[in-house]
């Protein structure tokens, strides 16, 4: 990679914001810089920078996990900058080039650069993006303390997202003592609220009171729903740029022209002008929260284990597939929208629009991203359609078909029968889930997965074992 991408980057193809990176000061330090981050918060951002007063809103992109060191490492090279390609329905191709991650911090190499970073008082937001089961919460919001990396940190380690906020919040509330907002950008219900109880419990354990005081009076945790279809960049994709461009570009992220961040008007520390740039603050983010979940991610969960099962590759291949399509249609029409009820989103209007997103053929969002994460995936996206059906006294039978595929793609991946790779991260968690009655009973009452619906709605138990054998002979 050549230091200097925008010398040697062709500008007549590719859009750059006008700002000079050398007048930008850094205002937010973002935790876990993976696709999703490149492709969503720093693009809001890099946009925003553009605005004459608006520049104390750079980015310090910092890396919390060992394993992604030696990746992070090509980032610095490449001082934080990247090509991000966004992909049309229709075909229409965008590439910009993006640079608003103006500072770089390696914190599983370097965890006290972090924290000086977290307590200088010019940084005034954290954001966060460290994937669903990155916040070690049981179904009833309790940090899970007996979990080996969470045990650790409360002994000193740096594994987890709490640690090094934990450590960087504790310096800033002794030294530069300014307030600051935490605002999650994961994919989770109520994420704000999780992170808080989170991070709180994780104090608690630490026995530091005098932190937690410190954090309820100057640190809010507002929630916040983020949007964007963001394939895990391929090869050709990174060939793309490469050739198009002449330039090493090891960084570059994809995604489809699709953008939304709706966030909770709740910041302790300033706030940066995002809705000058799309984003929009709400006073109540739950309606656009559980719409985005309930229909987008819980139609892409429910409808790729089908998917994979069927050998499909690509998601938007499951759109045109006519049982799969209808399936998609039905479980959010019959299942989603009726347990979501009264909502401030047109929800029918949404869903058409999901539909589209699906279908969008250019992205090339695989079936094997999607069904990542499968056991951290299904208490957030597909619980609260389950539950709010069953509490309204209606069966949910595509939910329970889309929970039953999840078991059958379980048990034909161990037998090797699936060509779809896999990539559980508790994959422990699936270990009691065998092939046979002990198994699907264990899988259907399993408490981190269903929490009281087992017991409170005994037909679950019934219906699912019933939809389990109808699946496993059907893809057998
Ligand atoms: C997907 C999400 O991983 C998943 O299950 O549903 O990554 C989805 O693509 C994003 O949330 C879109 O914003």
């Amino acid at each position: 990679m050549s230091n200097h991408l925008q010398a040697s980057l062709n500008k007549e193809q590719l859009s750059v914001q006008e700002y000079q990176k050398e007048a930008i000061q850094a205002g937010v330090l973002h935790l876990g810089v993976g696709a999703f981050h490149r492709a969503h918060q720093a693009v809001y951002f890099d946009r925003l920078l553009a605005h004459g007063n608006e520049q104390n809103w750079g980015i310090i992109g910092v890396n919390i996990r060992p394993q992604d060191s030696q990746v992070f490492a090509r980032f610095i090279e490449q001082k934080g900058e990247y090509v991000l390609k966004t992909m049309a329905a229709d075909g229409a191709t965008k590439y910009e080039h993006i640079r608003s991650i103006v500072q770089q911090i390696d914190g599983a190499q370097a965890p006290l650069d972090v924290d000086a970073a977290l307590a200088n008082a010019n940084i005034q937001l954290v954001t966060s993006t460290v994937t669903e089961g990155g916040y070690y919460l049981d179904e009833n919001r309790v940090l899970m303390l007996e979990h080996p990396a969470i045990k650790a940190d409360v002994d000193g380690a740096r594994n987890t997202l709490y640690a090094f906020l934990y450590a960087g919040l504790k310096k800033r509330s002794e030294t530069s003592k300014a307030k600051i907002t935490l605002l999650c950008c994961d994919n989770l219900r109520h994420n704000g609220e999780l992170l808080e109880a989170g991070l709180m419990q994780f104090i608690a354990a630490k026995q530091d009171p005098a932190l937690a005081d410190w954090i309820k009076e100057n640190v809010s945790f507002p929630c916040s729903m983020v949007d964007r279809i963001t394939p895990k960049p391929s090869q050709k994709h990174v060939n793309d740029v490469q050739t198009r461009f002449g330039v090493d570009d090891e960084m570059t992220v994809m995604g489809e022209d699709f953008i939304q961040w709706v966030i909770e008007d709740n910041f302790a520390g300033k706030k940066p002008s995002l809705d000058l740039v799309g984003a929009q603050f709400v006073n109540n983010v739950v309606p656009f929260e559980e719409a985005k979940i309930r229909i987008l991610n819980a139609g892409h969960t429910c409808v790729t284990y089908q998917a994979a099962l069927k050998g499909l590759t690509y998601f938007d291949e499951a759109m045109r597939d006519n049982e799969l399509s209808q399936y998609f249609t039905d479980f959010i029409l019959q299942d989603s929208i009726p347990a979501i009820g009264d909502s401030v989103v047109d929800l029918p209007a949404y869903f058409n629009i999901i539909a589209q997103r699906f279908s969008n053929a250019n992205i090339g969002d695989t079936v094997e991203r999607i069904c990542t994460d499968g056991y951290a995936k299904f208490p957030i996206f597909i619980f609260p359609t389950l539950e709010g059906n069953y509490r309204k006294g209606r069966t949910p039978i595509k939910t329970i078909q889309g929970i039953a595929s999840w078991f059958a793609f379980i048990q034909l991946t161990n037998e090797g029968k699936i060509k779809t790779p896999y990539h559980e991260p508790n994959k422990a968690a699936l270990a009691s889930f065998s092939n046979d009655a002990t198994g699907i009973q264990a899988f259907a009452n399993d408490r981190f997965l269903w929490g009281s619906i087992p017991t409170d709605f005994p037909d679950f138990v019934e219906q699912l074992t019933q939809a389990i054998q109808a699946s496993m002979e059907k893809y057998a």
